[in-house]
């Protein structure tokens, strides 16, 4: 469990889960992980530590339960404060920026990532890919904005919305290999392009992130469930 009594259930494709992977990884901090089967068969300490949505991923101090993945970071970074770069920036207003531009991630970037990858329709996912490039032209503003000209949205280091982001890094790559084009486009969003690159080559973000091969291959084997599922139903009518 390591030095810090730090547990977490988590699901390895998860880019929830993931934040907190890469908070406690940037942290520099131990931790004993517990892969959940949350398709299935939840754990009762699942049931238990996240009784209102019994989703992953949770974060297990000393017995006490953080659940969602934003307020797990933020725990992570107030409690080890001591420990490793601090993930908040300073300034209050700075703060309050980098929480906007996080629930406008989770607002639009995961639904989009949810209507490329399950809409009904293939105009559905052609349309939630449009969209998505519309959202990381946004996304590249806040970068410009958050960065103020370095190398991360938390400036010379990775900050809180790095992580934010950074826990859709490995399924913007499995997205990109299965429709043959790049989400972060270096012609459109120059910035975010280069943020990815840069974010992907840490040691820190390395020795969290899931396969991406392996995602590529669960992806293709969702769709292909999917579609067996929708030709079940045509069939039936
Ligand atoms: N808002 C939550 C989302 C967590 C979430 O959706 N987790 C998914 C895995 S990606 C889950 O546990 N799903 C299980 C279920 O829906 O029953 C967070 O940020 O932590």
């Amino acid at each position: 469990m390591g030095d810090h009594e730090l547990k977490l259930l988590g699901m390895w494709a998860s880019p929830f889960v993931l934040r907190a992977r890469l908070a406690l990884s940037f942290k520099g901090l131990s931790y004993e992980y517990i892969e959940e089967e949350i398709f299935g068969n939840k754990s009762a300490l699942l049931d238990k530590s996240n009784p209102v949505h019994k989703k992953v991923p949770v974060l297990i101090h000393k017995d006490k339960s953080i659940c969602e993945s934003q307020i797990i970071v933020e725990y992570i970074d107030e409690v080890f404060s001591g420990t490793g770069p601090s993930l908040l920036p300073v300034d209050p207003y700075d703060r309050a920026v980098a929480r906007f531009w996080a629930a406008y991630i989770d607002d639009k970037l995961f639904s989009l990532f949810m209507m490329m990858i399950k809409g009904k329709t293939t105009e559905d996912k052609a349309k939630g890919r449009r969209h998505s490039f519309a959202v990381a032209e946004t996304l590249e503003g806040a970068l410009k904005g958050c960065s103020k000209g370095k190398s991360f949205f938390g400036g010379d280091n990775v900050g809180f919305l790095d992580i934010v982001l950074g826990g859709f890094v490995a399924w913007v790559h499995t997205r990109d290999i299965l429709s043959r084009s790049k989400q972060f486009d270096a012609g459109k969003t120059p910035l975010l392009a280069a943020w990815l690159e840069r974010f992907c080559a840490l040691d820190a973000t390395k020795a969290v992130m899931p396969d991406v091969e392996k995602l590529v291959e669960l992806s293709k084997m969702r769709q292909a469930r999917d579609d067996a599922a929708a030709a079940a139903v045509s069939q039936s009518n």
